[in-house]
């Protein structure tokens, strides 16, 4: 079943605006029921249960952009763009699931930009050095021509096409999936489930005391997130790290938590930040959270 107020067709570009409804609108509308949850296993996905092939039939029509947020990422943007080329879109002789690879890069030093075009990306410079992975996503968003978009992280280092596969599956074959969520096993210093310090500390209390609906979410802060355009037209943009949590908050508010998917994407590898630079991304959160806080909406 389709998800009301989704278009019957391929969406026009917008401009990424304003929500339809804020945080009273969530308790007005009944958006956001703080007993329903995603269900144990009807939401749940394997990336493995997806072919890359069956899903290209799926598509009916509707184009596809892989959207890669990346600063000072030399070191891994390369081969993550070769591999979606090589393996997921016609120009690079792969199966032609993907319609385009695009690359927001702002205030990298280290070539990023370059490896990038050099490995098939279509390259956008962000607005402002200084605005975050929120706002890399809003420049996907408005330089995007796909009808989907399928967000993948720029330094991951055991990428493989089972990322885009698993994350486009479940909204390319379920009408009434909104958004997809990547999830994972996040390895850290030897530790097979050590890592997502900001996620087990901050990420996931907050949701369990604030928005106790997405409690299901496995990696709530996942930059593996795939939605058609329409849906994040729709929600508000957060700055930094806080727009994986916003989305997530604005998604359940208008369209219920029950049209959130995720998928299971095997072991992720990535560069591991020091304890001391993850303040800022944990601050981040707190505040997007307390934004929408259901405590703070007036009547
Ligand atoms: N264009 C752009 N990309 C960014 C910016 N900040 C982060 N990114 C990219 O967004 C992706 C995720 O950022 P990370 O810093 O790895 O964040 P994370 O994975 O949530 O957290 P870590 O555990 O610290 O890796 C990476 O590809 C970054 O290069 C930014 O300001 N501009
Ligand atoms: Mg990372």
């Amino acid at each position: 079943m389709a998800v009301p107020g989704a278009p019957d067709g391929p969406s026009d570009r917008h401009e990424w605006r304003a929500p339809v409804t804020n945080l009273a609108g969530v308790r007005d509308d009944g958006g956001m029921p703080v007993t329903a949850g995603l269900g144990d296993d009807g939401s749940t996905y394997v990336a493995a249960e997806f072919d890359a092939a069956a899903l290209v039939a799926a598509k009916r029509g509707r184009t596809v952009s892989v959207c890669i947020p990346a600063r000072n990422e030399a070191a891994t943007i390369g081969p993550i763009v070769a591999t979606i080329v090589a393996e997921l879109t016609a120009p690079g002789g792969g199966i032609p699931l993907v319609d385009e690879v695009l690359v927001v890069d702002d205030g990298s030093t280290d070539g990023t930009g370059d490896l990038a075009a050099r490995a098939g990306a279509r390259v956008v410079t962000g607005d402002t050095a200084s605005g975050g992975k929120g706002q890399a996503m809003r420049v996907a968003l408005r330089e995007a021509a796909g009808d989907l978009l399928a967000f993948v992280d720029g330094d991951v280092t055991n990428f493989g096409p089972h990322f885009v596969t698993g994350l486009l599956g479940p909204l390319l074959t379920d009408d009434s999936v909104t958004v997809v969520k990547g999830f994972y096993q996040r390895p850290l210093h030897g530790d097979p489930d050590g890592g997502g310090r900001v996620t087990e500390l901050m990420a996931r209390p907050v949701i369990d005391l604030l928005f106790p609906a997405l409690s299901v979410v496995r990696q709530p802060l996942a930059g593996e997130t795939a939605a058609p355009r329409w849906v994040l037209e729709k929600c508000t943009p957060a700055d930094g790290y806080a727009v994986e949590l916003a989305l997530l908050v604005d998604v359940a508010s208008h369209f219920g938590v029950e049209s959130i998917a995720q998928v299971d994407l095997g072991v992720r590898v990535h560069r591991n930040r020091p304890l001391s630079e993850l303040r800022p991304q944990a601050t981040d959160i707190l505040a997007a959270a307390l934004a929408r806080s259901p405590l703070l909406a007036h009547d």
